[in-house]
Order: structure tokens, then C-alpha cells, then sequence
């Protein structure tokens, strides 16, 4: 732990209460928060745990609409079913709690009117889309469209979940309003905006001494601090009628934007928890504020939420925001809407008790890196294979047989082999090994030290085979079971972050109380002639009928939402004018190259009958490079020359794509169509 550091404030992103949680949002930021923080806990550190639901924004809106009901019951629904859930699971916040709450409302208000009175915020009348039919400006999701960046068709009017990037209604192509369906007009009202264009060289220089973040967030930040024109402006108010009113005059009828408030959540949450203590979590110089999030939200914590905390003036600014990828469901996205998802509150029921299975397979599969997948066979194997025979066997043997030959009662060792000496020199190095994992928010990697360690004395205890050398040598057998001993005690300790049931569980077999966190090279937990408690199965296998019903579940949810492939729409009319200014000419590919480090891209170099030239295209998933040397192409020859990855590429290849996305090249038909042929 960096010493600076006297505290630390702990976030996990507020999640919309518009529907239950599910494995996405723990794997993405509740379990690897949760595991920081209870190891923080562990070693003795000032720590503090704060969440809560966001229940404002369109999102409540839209599902209000859909069930019939007023906002204030869905959030008060779902704020409910949410907190309880995250509890069973053990996700040990210090305070849930929610954003519809008079102490949020108050500390948003208060800090909008502090930037407002210090002449932050611009003040702007623009166009916005105005729902006709509705009757209603068109914020954020209640408009969808095509994506200006990647071309996703159902981008929303504040961001695109497929790209990432962050949008304004009014970047949208062919803008379709989710209320009626009707495409919008545009109608002129006051906002105001947080001048982000202004702001840029603070925030720069904020993200650039953060060049420690994970590569995905801070590459993610520079790349919109490099982006075109750089940062925007962004409007911190909404017409819209659920929210926190903007408590300036002239603003009825308008609310706080969703990702205004949001953030602020933290800090009321904070106040809520401490009334009297707050400003050292959110003042102090020598306090760490740490966001965990999913990647989706990087850029309103890393970007937005700092901004505003900079012009307050206040506050500490987020020091590290972890974010992590997405985890895929059985090989696809997950999603609500096709109810393609594992729910936290229907698997508590479905395996009640097995809370540390799923938190063991959801951080040893952790999307820290990359989108990861869940499944329910990896999710058997890693319970059968792993905790089960090897972490699960280990300790049941060392326990009923200090039943078996001691009754219990914790023996002396005697003399120490120099294969004893080794393992207890890796016994001592373990604690440190798993906390500078922890502290480096590698959680897979702290997880698999941790089931190195019970691996370790699983092999001890087969190689030594205490059972049968029992029988000639039980001096020697008193000190291996010493050792087993000290090893399950400290798994039960280090064990806590990740599965706090199980370490509980075993604490309790050892008739102590759960222990602190060991210090470095302390090896002996457990003292001789301590007398430890009856043992208990820790885990139980996983049969497949238990995982057949999950199974049969998901594939109903395919039958029922598999929705026919269907082509995109026709685009606006255009004209031949237009059409004529592209040169499309057939060429053919002469050498064919993956890029490197990339998974999508291949160099390609082409034969165009009056040159020949480099051209970098997306189709490394559709084609292997061996393959394609030969393919005659349609190529986009006048498209201005781009470098991507540091290669310029010199035009486009024209590619059909299906309703999957799948990519297949568009080719002339006859051989004698010779290189350079117009395409019209
Ligand atoms: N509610 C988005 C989400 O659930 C949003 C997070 C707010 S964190 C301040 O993904
Ligand atoms: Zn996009």
C-alpha cells in the first residue's frame, strides 16, 4: 500500500434501478470491488465501500413506460431486489443507497449551483429533438440511431454501447425517437453545458499523470483527448420530467442529466454513511478514490465526473478507475431484453448456499483484460475440479485426520525435512504474493496464487502420505500435520476476499475467529495444542442436472428472441452525381498479411491494373491471408489515403455485409474482368 495513502474511498458504479443484477454487473464491478475492499479490511487499512442505485435518467423512464407503472415504483422495485441480492452474495458495501434520496438531491443541487454561481456552466439555447407525437424533448435513450463512428444502427443519444464512444442526439444518423418510433423534429431549448472544449488542457494534464491506469481506460481517454476536434461540450441539464430539478430560475421543467448526478451519488452516499466524517473521504489530499466500473462508463469517470469535481474545487479527483470489460454469456452478449443472462437473485435460489462458486468462477474468469465468456460447464469444472478436489480435498483430509490421531487437538511439529523447510518458505511468501496482485487490481492472478497455495498442500500431503506413515513413524507424521494445519489456516485467511462464506466456514472448523490478514513471513497461524472444531464438506459437486435447468433456460430464451436476421434499412435517397464521385475498380490481392497486434486487420497489397498499392482492411476474422491471394476485389480507389496502425492505407475494399455482421468480399463474376476495370 502506498504509505501517502491514510484512507481509501471505494466506489462501485451505481447501478440503473430499472432491472435485476446479473453476472455481467458483478463480474464487471461488484465482485472485484468487493474483493479489494474486504483485503483492505484485512490488512488493518481505513476503508470505506460505497454504492447505491441510480434512479434517475431515461432509462427508469423507459421502463416505467413499458410496465405500466410511475418511476417511483420501478426504482423503489428494483432498489430493493438490487440491495438484497448484492447482500446475499456478500458484496459487503458499507452503505447502499440510492439516488432518489433528499440527501442526494440536496448535494446535487448544491454542487450544480456551485459551478452555476462560478460562471462554469455555459448557457446555451441549441436545437434538440422533440418528439411530436410524444410531446417531448428526446434526451439521451429515449433516441436511437445509426452510429457516426462504427455504424451500430441502435446507438442511443448519449452513447454508443458498441464503439463506446460518447454522442449527442443530434450526431445520430437517421434518428428514430423510441417513444413512437417517429423520426423527430427539432425544436430550440436553453441548456446548460459543461464547457469540456475549455477544460481540456486541465483534464489532459489530470489523465496524463495517470498513465499507471489499466491500458483499456487510459488509452480509452487519450484517444478523446486525440479525437478531432477533442472534447465538447456537454449539456448538464435535461427537459425532461424525472430528476433532479435544476435549482436555477428560468430551468422549470428541466432536470439534472443523469450522468451529472450520478456520480455525485458517491459523495451523498458518503455523507449519508457519515454524517459527520464525510470530508475526510472526499477532501483530504492523503485519501485514494478508487472507481470500479464497467467499460462502458469509463468516460463519465474519467472524463465528466473529474471535470466537475475540478471546477468545485473541493474535492480529491479519482486516483485509479478499474475498469473492466465485458463478460459474455455461453458465447453471447449478454442482454436484458432477450433475457440472456444469469440473474443474481434467481441463481441464490438455484443454488442456495453456493454463493463462493459463483464469486470463484466469475474472478478466475474476470474480463480484466478482454471480454470474457461464462459458461455453466466452466462453471461446473472450476467447482468439481478445482474447489471441490483440490482446495476442498486438501483440507478435509488435514482435518479429519487431526480428528483421527489427535482428537483434534493441533499437534507439535518435531523436526523439520528440508522439503518441509522449502514449503514453508512458499507458505510465508503467499500473503504478499496475493496482496500485491490484489493491490495492482489483478484479481485473477491473486485468485490463482491463492489455489496454487491449496494446490501445494494438496501435493505435500499426497507425496507424504501421512495415513500410511502413521503406522511406523508418528513423530514424523505430528509434524506434517502441523504443517497442513498452518497451510489451511492461512488459505481460510487469504481465502476471505474472494470467498468470505467459505473462509467463515473453515474459520469455524478451526474454532478461531476470522483472522487478519498475515503479516510477511509469519508462517504459524495456529498454535500447538489448540483444539479445532468438527469438520464439514465445504463444497459439494456440481451434478449435470444441476446445471441442465440453466441450460434448458438459455435455450428457451433463444428460441423465443431469435428474432429473423434481418437486412438494414434502405438508407436515404442519394444521387447518381453523388454515386459517380467514387472510383470503385476491381484489383486483385497479391500478398496477404495479419497486422500485428490487432485481431481484425489484414495488409494487403493489390494489383489495380494501374498501380499497385497497400490497403489495410477489417476482414481478419472473415479470411485467413493464405487464402485470399488470387481474390479479385471491388476497391474504393479515390478514398483519401488513412493510416491505421501506422500503415497508410490506400482506398477501400467493398465488402457485403450480412445481418450478422459477417463480412464476405464483393468480387466480379467473369475472369477475363481485368484489373482496373470500372466498377458502375
Ligand atoms: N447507472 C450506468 C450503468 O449502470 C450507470 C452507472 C452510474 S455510476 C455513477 O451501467
Ligand atoms: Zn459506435
Amino acid at each position: 500500500m502506498n504509505p501517502d495513502f491514510k484512507r481509501t474511498l471505494v466506489t462501485a458504479a451505481l447501478p440503473y434501478a430499472n432491472g435485476p443484477v446479473h453476472i455481467g454487473h458483478l463480474a464487471g464491478c461488484y465482485l472485484p470491488s468487493d474483493i479489494y475492499v474486504r483485503y483492505l479490511r484485512s490488512i488493518g487499512h481505513d476503508v470505506k465501500f460505497i454504492c447505491g442505485s441510480d434512479e434517475h435518467g431515461v432509462p427508469i423512464t423507459i421502463k416505467a413506460k413499458n410496465e405500466g407503472v410511475s418511476p417511483q415504483a420501478v426504482v423503489d422495485k428494483y432498489h430493493k431486489i438490487m440491495g438484497d441480492a448484492f447482500k446475499e452474495f456478500g458484496i459487503s458495501f458499507d452503505i447502499y443507497s440510492r439516488t432518489s434520496s433528499k440527501i442526494h438531491h440536496q448535494t446535487a443541487s448544491d454542487i450544480f449551483r456551485v459551478l452555476y454561481d462560478k460562471k462554469v456552466f455555459t448557457e446555451q439555447v441549441t436545437e434538440q429533438y422533440y418528439d411530436e407525437t410524444a410531446q417531448q424533448f428526446l434526451a439521451d435513450r429515449y433516441i436511437i440511431g445509426t452510429c457516426p463512428n462504427c455504424k451500430n444502427p441502435n446507438a442511443y443519444g448519449d452513447q454508443c454501447e458498441k464503439c463506446g464512444s460518447t454522442l449527442n442526439p443530434l450526431d445520430l444518423i437517421d434518428p428514430k425517437s423510441t417513444l413512437s418510433g417517429n423520426k423527430p423534429v427539432l425544436r430550440k431549448t436553453k441548456n446548460w453545458f459543461l464547457p469540456l472544449d475549455k477544460l481540456q488542457p486541465k483534464i489532459k494534464e489530470y489523465i496524463d499523470k495517470h498513465s499507471d491506469w489499466r491500458p483499456t481506460v487510459y488509452g480509452q481517454c487519450k484517444s478523446w483527448l486525440n479525437s478531432g476536434d477533442g472534447l465538447q461540450p456537454r449539456a448538464m441539464t435535461r427537459d425532461l420530467d424525472w430528476g433532479i430539478p435544476v435549482p436555477v430560475e428560468g430551468a422549470e421543467g428541466k432536470v439534472l442529466y443523469v450522468w451529472f448526478d450520478a456520480p455525485i451519488g458517491y459523495i451523498s452516499a458518503t455523507k449519508e454513511l457519515l454524517p459527520d466524517t464525510w470530508e475526510n473521504y472526499w477532501k483530504k489530499k492523503d485519501t485514494r478514490l478508487i472507481h470500479f466500473i464497467g467499460k462502458d462508463n469509463i468516460v463519465f469517470h474519467c472524463i465528466i465526473f473529474p471535470a466537475v469535481l475540478m471546477e468545485h474545487g473541493e474535492f480529491i479527483l479519482p486516483d485509479n478507475v478499474p475498469a473492466n470489460e465485458f463478460l459474455n454469456l455461453e458465447g453471447d452478449k449478454i442482454s436484458t431484453s432477450r433475457n440472456w443472462a444469469v440473474w443474481l437473485h434467481e441463481y441464490l435460489l438455484d443454488f442456495k448456499g453456493k454463493q463462493d462458486v459463483l464469486r470463484y468462477t466469475l474472478c478466475a474468469n474476470a474480463p480484466e483484460t478482454k471480454d470474457n465468456d461464462f459458461t455453466w460447464k466452466d462453471f461446473q469444472t472450476k467447482n468439481n475440479s478445482e474447489l471441490v478436489a483440490i482446495f476442498g480435498n486438501f483440507v478435509n483430509r488435514t482435518l479429519v485426520l487431526t480428528h483421527k490421531y489427535y482428537n483434534g487437538v493441533v499437534p507439535d511439529p518435531t523436526r523439520y525435512t528440508k522439503e518441509d523447510l522449502l514449503l514453508l518458505e512458499e507458505l510465508a511468501a503467499a500473503p504478499d504474493k496475493i496482496a500485491k496482485a490484489i493491490e495492482q487490481f489483478k484479481f485473477r492472478e491473486a485468485l490463482s496464487e491463492w489455489m496454487n497455495l491449496a494446490r501445494i498442500g494438496n501435493k505435500y500431503l499426497a507425496e507424504t502420505e501421512p495415513w500410511k506413515l502413521i503406522k511406523t513413524n508418528e513423530e514424523r507424521v505430528k509434524t506434517i500435520m502441523n504443517i497442513a494445519l498452518q497451510i489451511t489456516c492461512n488459505l481460510a485467511i487469504l481465502a476471505e476476499p474472494f470467498l468470505p462464506f467459505t473462509s467463515a466456514k473453515l474459520f469455524a472448523m478451526l474454532n478461531l475467529p476470522v483472522l487478519k490478514w498475515p503479516s510477511a513471513k509469519q508462517t504459524s497461524n495456529l498454535a500447538s495444542a489448540h483444539v479445532i472444531n468438527k469438520d464439514e464438506l465445504l463444497f459439494s459437486k456440481v451434478e449435470d442436472a444441476d446445471i441442465l435447468p440453466q441450460l434448458e433456460r438459455l435455450a428457451n430464451s433463444k428460441l423465443h428472441n431469435s428474432i429473423p436476421a434481418m437486412a438494414a434499412e434502405i438508407k436515404p435517397e442519394t444521387s447518381f452525381d453523388d454515386f459517380s464521385k467514387m472510383d470503385i475498380r476491381t484489383a486483385t490481392i497479391l500478398e496477404a498479411e495479419a497486422v500485428p497486434k490487432t485481431d481484425k486487420l489484414l495488409k494487403l497489397l493489390l494489383d489495380t491494373g494501374l498501380d499497385k498499392r497497400i490497403v489495410v482492411s477489417g476482414i481478419a476474422a472473415y479470411y485467413k491471408p493464405e487464402e485470399i491471394i488470387g481474390q479479385k476485389v471491388c476497391l474504393l480507389a479515390n478514398l483519401a489515403p488513412r493510416k491505421i496502425k501506422g500503415i497508410e492505407s490506400q482506398g477501400m475494399i467493398l465488402m457485403a455485409e450480412n445481418a450478422k455482421g459477417e463480412l464476405s468480399f464483393v468480387s466480379p463474376t467473369k475472369n477475363e474482368t481485368d484489373n482496373g476495370s470500372v466498377v458502375k
